[in-house]
């Protein structure tokens, strides 16, 4: 090792790749990091305290208590998504058009975690599919999901205001737009962005990495790369049952305590979509992704 003495610091991870990772010190220089052991996880949007090995390399040696942690999951592994997160934020779109079961999943990560959120109907300039990423939206916007609709490459500003006092993260599938906002809300964002891929190492013309770009002092946004499934083998089936806020008034109705709301006698929930009371698709939704829980 070269003889260069320790200098220990804190700081926030703005972008993650792999195991490659950029952290802003709380002077505002920026570092490239690497973490001290293999099993470390870090994700962007974590506080970590940084030992300096050379003059542009440092190792991240702690991690911070966290206030939030959202990831997805399968049977075997987690994928962090990011950390510290206040809000999240899915975006979604009529063209190309979005899958409500990804939404849903999104929206069930960040209700585990506890998280504020937003749907962001993005491309309202477009009419290719907007009636029918309207028709699918309505069920939610009617649970009290607020749901803002707007076009990034004509004004983002309706936007602006809900990122106020919080750290963002937009999640969602890709070409929804999600790259689009960061760009429109943060100014130097694209320049900043091909920047980091080149530290980084990462590609260039997708979001590949998580990166967390600041709007004030009060508030930032994290772009995350785009997903098609987001696996939530960390959510027991109680979380899910509650994520999904229409099935409230029915949980602890059904005649069996442990009913899975499928084929079992009495369910107060197939009751309720029986007698019109709740929306068949929505207990299909359930059905689809308690199905791919590990228990
Ligand atoms: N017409 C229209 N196109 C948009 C809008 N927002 C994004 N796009 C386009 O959608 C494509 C995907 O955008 P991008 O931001 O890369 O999506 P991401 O994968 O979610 O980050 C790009 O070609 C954008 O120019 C919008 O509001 N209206
Ligand atoms: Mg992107
Ligand atoms: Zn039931």
């Amino acid at each position: 090792m070269p003889d260069v003495p320790v200098s220990r610091s804190s700081g926030t991870v703005v972008a993650a790749h792999g195991r490659h990772y950029l952290v802003e010190l709380d002077d505002g220089e920026r570092l490239d990091c690497f973490p001290r052991s293999k099993k470390s996880e870090v994700a962007c949007g974590d506080r970590v305290d940084i030992e300096r090995v050379a003059d542009d390399q440092g190792v991240i040696a702690a991690i911070q208590p966290r206030r939030s942690l959202l990831y997805r999951s399968d049977a075997f592994r987690q994928k962090l998504i990011a950390a510290n997160v206040t809000q999240v934020i899915v975006v979604v779109a009529g063209e190309p058009a979005f899958s409500s079961e990804v939404l849903m999943r999104c929206l069930i990560a960040a209700e585990v975690q506890e998280l504020a959120t937003l749907v962001v109907l993005n491309k309202v300039d477009l009419t290719a599919g907007r009636a029918a990423a309207e028709a699918r939206l309505a069920e939610l916007e009617a649970l009290g999901q607020p749901i803002l609709r707007l076009a990034a490459t004509v004004d983002a500003n309706p936007l602006r205001v809900r990122l106020a006092g919080h750290t963002s993260l937009l999640v969602g599938q890709s070409g929804m737009g999600k790259s689009t906002l960061v760009n429109a809300l943060v100014p130097g964002a694209d320049a900043a962005t091909r920047e980091i891929s080149t530290a980084l190492g990462s590609g260039r013309h997708t979001t590949t990495h998580a990166t967390l770009y600041r709007l004030a002092a009060d508030s930032a946004l994290i772009d995350s790369p785009g997903l098609q499934e987001f696996g939530l083998a960390h959510v027991s089936r109680g979380e899910l049952e509650h994520a999904f806020r229409d099935f409230h008034d029915w949980l602890g109705h059904c005649r069996f305590r442990d009913c899975r709301h499928d084929t079992e006698p009495d369910c107060a929930l197939r009751g309720a979509v029986a007698s019109g009371r709740l929306s068949a698709q929505r207990l299909t939704l359930f059905q689809t992704i308690a199905r791919s829980l590990p228990s």
